[in-house]
């Protein structure tokens, strides 16, 4: 059987043994071990000489690790450059967020020709090349024009936005142009695949051919829609675990009995947590009955922070987050409790287990995986509530979530209240109802999924 080589902008630094964060991670790294292979990438070193070698690679257990530095002009103007400053934001359709540079855009092109240079390299010819995330759009274009012929797949973790947003940045003809090199291209949700589509047939002048298949640039490639998952009893047994539960515990006993509403982010403004504070206050204002009975705690470490819209973010909701409390806040009892921390991933899942209600409410995300952890993550027998943003791609399968609109302060204040006030029959249906669907769209399934499309694709 062919080797799978997975390409991702970041390797995990994995060990035997442990466990990977994050569904990416958690999801390739199972493929992987599974059957061996190759997973190649940057190694998060910014190296101060103007070109970089391959490092040398690393096996552990059966997959074998291979790296790559990045220059600092590399990673500005690529990581900090175009991927970050203007696609991450308009993928998001945060277009006000973004930035271009062509200069930066040509940065983008080199580093992926860099990655396809030194992957090229250990390459063999009936290898599968599985390609994450939106560093990567230009991987396949950059593989093809150094005459590698292996079967290639994109998964693209982000949204893909609507073709007007997508041309808000000025080098969208070329950023598609070369994602139609790949020979499977998968999307989280339809209306991402959608989007693509139509951007290939309206603007691209290309052919929809049915069986997903698209005709553009001289090509025909596949694409399909792959809803990222979580192991979920995995996640459930992590959550009891007495050896993962003791912040767990201690936060209950500092509850005393109050009900906890729980938002885990990194701290990206994509996630929507100023419009989530501000929700969180009208509900206190609106709700005068719930003050000393509940507490927010919004979990969201740094990420990013060299970026100054990521800089600013941060600010901006430490001053919000004084502001509530300094409104509401009592001798007793601090309404808003704001930890710019990360936690491992083994004391979260108990910590979403504690709480009464999961509040998931970013402006745009592809999945988010915050919210099916949380969910798989509850007590069956007396489950917590998850409110969802309309624009998560999970909305789309927890339909069962209270589903609310990001930008609506009142409508997520007035879901909390309900959330709150929910029976116990009401919680176990809905709960019982999501994770039915958990299960059908489990992370096995995603890779699966993918790798069968992959290997049945052309090449
Ligand atoms: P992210 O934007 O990082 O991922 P999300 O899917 O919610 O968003 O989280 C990824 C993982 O990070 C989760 O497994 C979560 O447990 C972990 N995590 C988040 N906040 C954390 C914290 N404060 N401390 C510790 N761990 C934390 C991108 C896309 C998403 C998509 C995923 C996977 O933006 O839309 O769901 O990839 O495809």
């Amino acid at each position: 059987m062919s080797r799978l080589v997975v390409v991702s902008n970041r390797v995990a630094p994995i060990t035997e043994g442990e466990p990977a964060a994050g569904g990416l991670a958690v999801g390739v790294l199972d493929a992987l071990r599974a059957d061996g292979g190759v997973w190649f990438g940057w190694s998060g070193q910014v190296s101060n000489d103007a070109e970089t070698l391959p490092n040398p690679g690393r096996d552990v257990g059966r997959i074998t690790l291979r790296t790559i530095d990045l220059s600092r002009r590399d990673y500005d103007e690529f990581y900090r450059g175009f991927a970050n400053g203007t696609l991450w934001p308009v993928l998001h359709y945060q277009m006000g967020l973004a930035r271009f540079d062509w200069g930066e855009f040509a940065g983008y092109r080199r580093v992926n020709a860099l990655f396809a240079c030194s992957l090229h390299a250990v390459l063999r010819p009936d290898d599968l090349i599985w390609a994450h995330d939106y560093h990567l759009l230009g991987l396949a274009e950059a593989l093809r024009e150094a005459g590698v012929g292996n079967r290639m797949g994109l998964f693209l973790h982000t949204p893909f936005p609507e073709p007007g947003v997508l041309m808000t940045v000025p080098a969208h003809a070329e950023v598609v142009r070369a994602m139609a090199a790949y020979d499977v291209i998968g999307f989280q949700t339809e209306p991402d695949r959608s989007a693509f589509t139509d951007y290939i047939v309206r603007q691209a002048g290309g052919e929809a051919l049915g069986g997903n298949r698209l005709r553009a640039f001289g090509r025909i490639f596949a694409t399909g829609v792959y809803p990222i998952g979580v192991h979920v009893d995995e996640v459930r047994a992590e959550a009891e675990l007495p050896a993962n539960r003791r912040q767990a515990l201690r936060l209950r006993t500092n509850l005393h009995g109050r009900s906890l509403i729980l938002s885990v982010d990194r701290l990206d403004y994509a996630k929507g947590l100023r419009q989530r504070f501000v929700a969180f206050e009208r509900f206190l204002a609106d709700t005068p009955a719930a003050h000393g009975q509940v507490i927010f705690m919004q979990i969201a470490p740094p990420s990013r922070s060299d970026i100054q819209t990521y800089r600013e973010i941060r600010h901006e909701l430490e001053a919000e987050a004084g502001r509530i409390n300094g409104r509401f806040a009592d001798v007793d009892w601090v309404p808003l409790r704001y930890l710019n921390r990360s936690f491992p991933r083994a004391a979260l899942m108990p910590l979403y287990a504690e709480a009464r209600v999961g509040l998931v409410t970013p402006l745009r995300d592809g999945m988010n995986l915050v919210a099916k952890e949380y969910v798989a993550a509850q007590d069956p027998e007396d489950p917590g509530v998850l409110v969802l943003s309309q624009f998560a791609g999970a909305a789309r399968e927890l339909t069962a979530a209270l589903i609310v609109n990001p930008y609506d302060e009142a409508g997520i204040a007035g879901a909390l209240d309900q959330a709150l006030a929910m029976s116990i029959e009401e919680r176990r249906g809905r709960h019982a109802a999501m994770l039915d669907v958990l299960r059908a769209n489990s992370l096995d399934a995603w890779r699966d999924r993918f790798i069968a499309d992959l290997r049945a694709a052309g090449g």
